[in-house]
């Protein structure tokens, strides 16, 4: 059946009307349905080593579109509605957005997930399916208030399926129920995002903003994505949401690996466990229980085939993001579990007398990141400088011990999303002139250099830069209240709010600007410096930066004087659907860590990507883009990463302000 006939087929029996006739939300539905059937088509991967990528955050962002250009109908797809006076992107709007993320790192695992279908790897993701995310941010007296986001909805991407596990809580047992989320390679063939869930959550305990009661697990397990964890309920419900999410991954790999015939014993050569970060590390004790609980593995066997099975990626080296468990919070939730851990602890002990690297330390402590590392067989960082960080700093005891488990695996972004879906007319041109190889391999970007000096081209670059930033004026315009000009310089700094991301540092520079302006220096153009990024709401700090920001831009802004050279906009509710639309219209990103904190950054590939260039510290991978685009196109400045760990470890920093003797 051709695609219009089976959309209209589709719509006709779901509101007894014509593609025509359909309001955008119906056509969203209709199109979802059409897309699942077209998948139900598509074969699934196959292979005889499978990943499985593990992780709290999946940030996926809206799928729609995305799964068009995979299956390769999205270009037919939107003529046919054009045809019968419908827009594509309109339809799109529809679509709710999952935030199953906080940021970069769960971005990376949904760029993964396509990248590894896109390859034609068999590979899944493993995560839990909660039901109102991540936050949604919303402004009220210039200040971040946090409600909840509602995404599922009756027609979704979740595929229900009969699989549930029991999963023990000391004497609780709590039974899940798995919803699968097709992923489709572009060109290629389909794997699964398995999130679990719980049978019984209960939506109606979030009464007002994101509060619950955090006590009723079997009632709010799924409730939501990182649930404040400045105090103790949060922190054991954490503890509640990781081991859920491992026991049931966990009990899945095992049984998918014993339908297919493979022999338990040889699990590293058929699988590949990736743990995003130490989130799911106790992944590692919890296969060793089932393995030699049910299935007759000697302690000795069940350790050394997970170590051969389970690699782990370190993102941060900030310590308070390197999870560390007392042990009685572990033994409250999963005591099935501390025998094991104890075990591992001691065996470590044995051979290794320096606390550094013990497992559990001399104050009962657990530290998740030693068990990967002893009992895994990869260690990766996310960028070159900040594997070098880990191997020579952070995790030197480590290295020392095994230098032959660490690695580095730069970030990497998919380009399906990051070009093709948000700018397809750049996209659009890039084919035109150097054909299409580029979509499945970034290293023939390089092939645009022969044109570096055609000015047509260039040229049409700039316009397409230009209609992306109209798109952007018109839609912040529209959700935002503030009007600004495309002919100004759009200078965007978008990601979490976190001091070493340094959104406080441009402020003052704005502040520092918008003095220069009223003192009579106005910029030969104008500048709208744009920001996005949700705080945690437990970090204050980070709070108050966005009411700085916020309050900078109604002083500005309202400034007859200046607002005509200068604009603040920080926009609400930053997430994937935004970025893709900030992106594309951005001509400086701007990328300004303190040296030695971004592990990577994956947001500085996307805006090059699109166009712009950057102002940023040599930091993540900015310094592998630096290798790669040259000084022209990312400015680098501050100290670097080396001189930074210098001053920590000398507590010798003394900032200008001191120096001058500046009042602070
Ligand atoms: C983040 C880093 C980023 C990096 C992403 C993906 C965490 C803990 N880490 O620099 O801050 O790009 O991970 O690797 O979210």
């Amino acid at each position: 059946m051709n695609l219009e006939q089976q959309l209209n087929d589709i719509t006709g029996k779901m509101y007894g009307k014509g593609i025509a006739d359909c309001t955008n939300s119906q056509l969203y539905n209709g199109v979802l349905q059409l897309t699942r059937e077209r998948i139900a088509q598509t074969p699934s991967i196959k292979g005889d080593k499978k990943v499985y990528y593990i992780s709290m955050e999946f940030l996926i962002g809206k799928l729609l579109s995305n799964n068009l250009i995979n299956l390769g109908i999205y270009d037919e797809l939107s003529t046919i509605l054009e045809a019968n006076g419908k827009a594509l992107s309109d339809i799109e709007e529809a679509e709710p957005e999952p935030s199953l993320g906080n940021g970069g790192l769960g971005r990376l695992a949904a760029c993964f997930l396509d990248s590894i279908a896109t390859l034609g790897l068999p590979g899944d993701g493993i995560g839990l399916n909660y039901h109102f995310g991540l936050f949604k941010q919303v402004f009220r007296n210039r200040m971040q208030c946090a409600e909840k986001n509602e995404w599922i909805e009756e027609n979704s991407w979740l595929n229900k399926t009969g699989i549930s596990y029991e999963v023990s809580f000391g004497r609780k047992k709590i039974k899940s129920v798995l919803y699968d989320i097709d992923v489709i390679g572009y060109e290629n063939g389909v794997n699964k995002l398995h999130l679990f869930d719980i049978e019984g959550v209960d939506e109606s305990l979030v009464k007002s903003g994101i509060d619950f009661d955090k006590k009723a697990v079997d009632k709010n397990l799924t409730l939501f994505l990182y649930p404040d964890d400045s105090d103790e309920e949060g922190n054991l419900l954490r503890i509640y949401q990781e081991y859920f999410m491992v026991c049931n991954g966990a009990q899945l790999i095992l049984s998918e690996q014993k339908a297919l015939g493979h022999d338990l014993h040889k699990l590293n050569e058929h699988v590949v466990i990736q743990i995003n970060d130490t989130h799911p590390t106790m992944v590692i004790p919890e296969l060793i229980r089932l393995l030699t609980e049910n299935e007759g593995f000697s302690m000795d066997e069940a350790v050394d085939v997970v170590s051969r099975t389970c690699a782990y990626t370190n993102h941060t080296i900030l310590a308070e993001a390197l999870e560390k468990w007392p042990l009685e919070y572990i033994e409250e939730v999963v005591p099935q579990l501390v025998p094991i851990i104890k075990e591992l602890s001691d065996r470590v002990a044995k051979k290794y007398k320096d606390e550094k690297v013990q497992i559990i330390d001399s104050k009962e402590i657990v530290h998740m990141a030693h068990i990967d590392i002893h009992y895994g067989y990869s260690v990766n960082g996310v960028a070159a400088i900040h594997t070098d960080i880990l191997k020579d700093t952070e995790l030197n005891h480590f290295y020392k011990i095994y230098p032959e488990k660490f690695n580095n695996k730069t970030n990497g972004i998919t380009f399906r999303r990051w070009l093709l879906s948000c700018n397809k007319e750049l996209a659009q041109l890039i084919t035109e002139t150097i054909g299409d190889g580029y979509k499945k391999n970034a290293a023939e970007l390089e092939r645009l250099l022969e044109k570096a000096d055609n000015q047509e081209l260039l040229d049409r670059i700039c316009e397409i830069k230009k209609g992306k930033k109209e798109a952007l004026a018109a839609y912040i315009k529209d959700k935002e209240g503030i009007e600004i000009s495309a002919d100004s310089i759009f200078d965007i700094q978008v990601k979490r709010l976190h001091e070493y991301k340094r959104q406080q540092m441009n402020a003052l520079y704005i502040i520092h600007k918008y003095l220069e302006i009223k003192r009579g220096n106005k910029p030969s153009t104008p500048v709208t410096f744009i920001f996005g990024a949700k705080a945690a709401p437990a970090y204050v700090i980070a709070k108050d930066i966005i009411h700085l920001l916020l309050v900078l831009s109604e002083i500005v802004n309202n400034d007859s004087e200046v607002s005509p050279y200068m604009k603040v906009v920080m926009v609400e509710n930053y997430n994937v659907s935004y970025a893709e639309k900030l992106i594309p219209a951005c001509d400086i990103s701007e990328q300004i860590s303190l040296a030695s904190k971004e592990a990577s950054g994956t947001g500085n590939m996307k805006f090059m990507l699109n166009g712009a260039v950057t102002v940023g510290t040599s930091d993540g991978a900015n310094v592998e883009i630096n290798q790669l685009v040259g000084d022209d196109n990312i400015y680098i400045f501050g100290k670097k990463s080396d001189e930074v760990i210098k001053h920590y470890e000398n507590a010798d920093y003394i900032s200008l302000a001191q120096r001058l003797r500046l009042p602070m």
